[in-house]
């Protein structure tokens, strides 16, 4: 029995029953290749069986492309996306986490939204695992701040009004009582 790979003798057996052989792929360059096993009788009659596999060492690509690492943003909903690809077996899932929370499945999507969000930084991560199992990940950290309301503002401004108010009332009335201090001396 003899075991080739593309074409090239790479172990012979010389009893029958079940054969294994360890094939260590981080020594081939990605791509398809033919193993076949060709087994001999006695008589040197022979019969090949062939099957095609791929052969894939390397990580998939995961980019995400909004929003951008180290942002501001002025909202408590975002709409996070990225990018993934891998060029010899494919995309077999794509998962998104938020501040190292449960991954959530997202294959085949291009964008995740989050609501309700509370301010302070945030991290997104995403990961991608091609179809022989390489996995690839790209994270973000980004800053919620929720500008003041109009009302926050106006509500603001009046108290503001009040204490100025106040303090220059109190300031006359110090100033009033020295001065009628002043002239009963
Ligand atoms: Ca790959």
């Amino acid at each position: 029995m003899e075991l080739y790979i593309s074409d090239n003798l790479i172990q012979t057996w010389t009893t029958g029953g079940t054969q294994t052989y360890e094939w260590d792929t981080t020594m081939y360059i990605d791509g398809p290749y033919s193993l076949r096993v060709i087994v001999y009788d006695k008589a040197g009659n022979s019969k090949p069986t062939e099957i095609m596999v791929t052969v894939d060492n390397t990580s998939p690509n995961v980019k995400i492309t909004s929003p951008t690492s180290g942002a501001l943003i002025e909202k408590v909903t975002i709409i996070v996306t990225w990018r993934v690809d891998d060029a010899t077996s494919g995309i077999a899932r794509t998962e998104i986490s938020l501040d190292d929370g449960a991954w959530i499945d997202v294959t085949g999507e291009t964008s995740h939204t989050f609501t309700d969000l509370t301010e302070g930084s945030h991290l997104v991560r995403v990961r991608t695992t091609d179809n022989a199992k390489n996995v690839a990940e790209d994270s973000i950290e980004f800053t919620i701040r929720i500008p003041p309301l109009p009302w926050e503002l106006y509500v603001a401004t009046i108290l503001a009004g009040i204490i100025i108010i106040g303090v220059a009332t109190i300031l006359y009335r110090r100033r009033h009582a020295i001065k009628k201090y002043s002239k009963k001396k």
